[in-house]
């Protein structure tokens, strides 16, 4: 199957000068040239304005069309099983870089719902936490509201396993709070996330504002922690802040770097803590 832009082939939508091609042989030639990295996006505890761990975002670095985001090219590694390999490269890239940081950070990653049909996921997790001397608590692993929709009964048994094994659980993207009281007190989450969308719109949108407090508030009655993401401004992070959330991540702070940018951005917010005001 040939997958454009994320979505399936649509002859009345193809742009006549696209040349970029989501299918299995180049995802795989783009695997075997190395083209994928992680790029890694720091999380800031709102009150005190410390990092406290980074999330790794995949970027395929396309010789001819540039960087492309993950929204791009997931789907279509869904679509041709690909997926495992890319969590893979992203396990083992992730892992290595943050043996090099100070051990109090945590790293978070993205499990795509595919990818928790996979037998391998929990094997895979816990030989790279041996390879790179990683403590597996400093791993938190994004799942979406969706991921357990299609068998709940083995994504309970995948989710046990990782957080017997010791890893960390997060919910990404949380708009709709899917997730009922006793499903995330089950699963033992320590993590909710809450969209881009709704802190976009939070300035403006009582409705969202409201699903930011309903948020906080179920994950505050079950001590998990909450983290915004997408904050842009200095009024959203203050906004947030005074909400109860207690950690935040968007370009405010930072745009997904690459390794280097990373150390370097690292240094320099160590030396001069940037606190909203
Ligand atoms: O699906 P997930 O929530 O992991 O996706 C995070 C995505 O959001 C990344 O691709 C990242 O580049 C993007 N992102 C990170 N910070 C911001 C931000 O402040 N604003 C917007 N619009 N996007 C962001
Ligand atoms: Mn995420």
């Amino acid at each position: 199957m040939i997958i454009k832009n994320g979505n399936v082939a649509d002859l009345s939508h193809r742009r006549q000068n696209e040349e970029l091609i989501f299918d299995k042989a180049s995802i795989c030639n783009a695997i075997e040239n190395n083209q994928f990295a992680l790029y890694y996006q720091p999380q800031i505890d709102l009150p005190t304005g410390r990092v406290v761990g980074f999330e790794g975002l995949l970027r395929w670095q396309h010789p001819k069309h540039g960087i492309k985001l993950p929204e791009a090219f997931i789907p279509a590694a869904e679509q041709t099983g690909q997926i495992g390999q890319l969590t893979h490269i992203a396990i083992d890239t992730g892992f290595k870089f943050i043996e090099k940081l100070d051990p109090e950070l945590s790293f978070s990653l993205n499990i795509s719902d595919c990818s928790i049909k996979d037998k391998h996921l929990v094997d895979t997790l816990d030989s790279s936490c041996h390879a790179f001397h990683i403590d597996p608590h400093r791993i938190v692993l994004e799942f979406t509201e969706t991921a357990s929709l299609e068998n709940p009964a083995h994504a309970e048994d995948i989710l046990t396993q990782l957080n017997t094994n010791g890893f960390r659980l997060g919910i990404d993207d949380s708009v709709a709070g899917h997730y009922s009281l006793t499903q995330l007190e089950k699963m033992h989450f320590s993590e909710l996330k809450i969209d881009k969308s709704l802190v976009a719109t939070m300035e403006f949108s009582s409705k969202s504002r409201k699903s930011i407090i309903s948020t906080i508030e179920l994950a505050d009655s079950l001590g998990i922690a909450t983290i915004a993401e997408g904050i842009e401004s200095n009024l959203e992070a203050i906004g947030l802040r005074e909400l109860g959330c207690q950690l935040g991540q968007g370009y405010y702070f930072a745009k997904p770097m690459d390794e280097v940018n990373t150390l370097k951005w690292l240094e320099d917010w160590n030396k001069s803590l940037r606190l909203p005001t």
